[in-house]
């Protein structure tokens, strides 16, 4: 039988009363509305330093971050009656951004070579300070690649020489610029153009790789922050936090990339969300060397759900499952939640999936496993 209920009327608005919202602290979408959590993006006063036009592939979780990150540092530099300038190293973002003779780029903009972005942004902090413009302030950023690998001497001597310039790595955990090889920061078991997906151990190996965010951590700069496309006020507020620092300050971004992933363009801040619930991304702060803050895993998710939307891990799922890999890695995502603490927090949803029972996820992304992108 069907049985109709009249709604409640909604009750009166009190004269002078304030509109109530509700779940405010979260970002649900009513609150977006509030002054206090709109993001600078949803501001008309935004800075654009990244605007339309660029090339990247639909749903290019670099050119998010990458708008986010200069937006928020433009706006920090104008604030104290400053400017920005930035030095891009060679990757995707330089790439994307700036084919001749068109540029994407509304600020002073530099590309240096793929390895020396630190080293080329200390000469330009050197210049601005020996002319005494020492209200323009200087971003570096690059991939991975360019960070973690052939840019790393050049990193180290900017951390240890104390230079003023923040310096900010957009992780693909990739370099996807010249076709999707491994690097450094490229996670076990992941298929690129050089890790295949074959043999008894398919895809990159095992105990290999940079923690990058720890080896900044271990030159005692002043600040240490990571961060991902999927909480976007948190990059936001991190970049603003570093811009009122000095000395060199590191902040590493976690940008899927759909096509050296193998996953669907919609899904990229869904994926970056997933990274940090599962704790295989932790996001956290550090000053000086300890860590000073962590983005707690609110409800945690097996890392099966992170990788199953990701056809360089499909070798994990088909045609067998691959339990030791998966395990393996799991193990990967419970060290990082211990060592930073990801689950201390009382209301905080332990993970609800068995593998060997198939229990539905926290996140309900299990529902994903028909809809996980096929193997090439
Ligand atoms: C010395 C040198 N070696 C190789 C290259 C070719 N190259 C350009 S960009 C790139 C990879 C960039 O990877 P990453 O820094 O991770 O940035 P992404 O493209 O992934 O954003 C490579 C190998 C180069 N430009 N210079
Ligand atoms: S290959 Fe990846 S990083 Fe490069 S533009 Fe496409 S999505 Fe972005
Ligand atoms: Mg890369």
């Amino acid at each position: 039988m069907t049985t109709t209920s009249t709604p409640a009327p909604a009750p009166p608005l009190q004269p002078g009363g304030r509109v109530r919202f509700y779940q405010v602290g979260s970002f649900a979408v009513g609150n977006r509305l509030l002054p206090e959590v709109r993001s600078l993006q949803s501001s008309r006063e935004r800075h654009n330093t990244l605007t339309s036009g660029h090339r990247a592939c639909q749903g290019c979780g670099e050119a998010l971050g990458a708008r986010y990150v200069l937006d928020a540092a433009s706006a920090a530099a104008a604030g104290a009656g400053g400017s920005l300038v930035t030095v891009n190293a060679t990757g995707c973002l330089e790439v994307f951004s700036s084919p001749y003779p068109e540029s994407a780029w509304r600020l002073p903009w530099l590309h240096s070579l793929f390895g020396n972005a630190p080293a080329v942004a200390t000469g330009v902090a050197a210049g601005l300070k020996a002319k005494g413009r020492e209200d323009i302030r200087v971003v570096a950023q690059g991939g991975d690649g360019g960070t973690v690998d052939i840019g790393f001497g050049c990193l180290s001597g900017m951390f240890e020489r104390g230079d003023d310039i923040l310096y900010v790595c957009y992780d693909n955990q990739a370099y996807m610029n010249t076709g999707v090889q491994r690097s450094g920061a490229t996670p076990p078991a992941a298929r690129t153009a050089t890790t295949q997906a074959v043999g008894d151990t398919p895809g990159n190996v095992f105990g290999q790789g940079k923690d990058v965010p720890r080896i900044a951590m271990a030159h005692e700069i002043p600040y240490v922050a990571t961060a991902t496309v999927a909480d976007l006020h948190d990059l936001e507020r991190k970049v603003a936090y570093a811009m009122g620092l000095h000395g060199p300050r590191y902040i590493h971004v976690f940008v899927p990339c759909p096509l050296g992933w193998g996953s669907k363009s919609s899904y990229t801040v869904r994926i970056a969300r997933l990274a940090v619930e599962s704790g295989l991304f932790p996001v956290f702060e550090a000053e000086h060397g300890e860590v000073t803050g962590v983005s707690p895993i609110r409800r945690q998710v097996p890392v099966e759900d992170y990788l199953v939307l990701q056809r360089r891990y499909a070798h994990l799922f088909r045609p067998t499952r691959d339990e030791e890999t998966i395990g393996r890695i799991q193990a990967l995502a419970d060290r990082n939640i211990r060592r930073y603490g990801l689950l201390d927090r009382t209301d905080a949803t332990p993970v609800l999936n068995d593998a060997a029972t198939g229990a539905a996820s926290a996140l309900g992304a299990r529902a994903d496993l028909n809809n996980a992108p096929k193997e090439d």
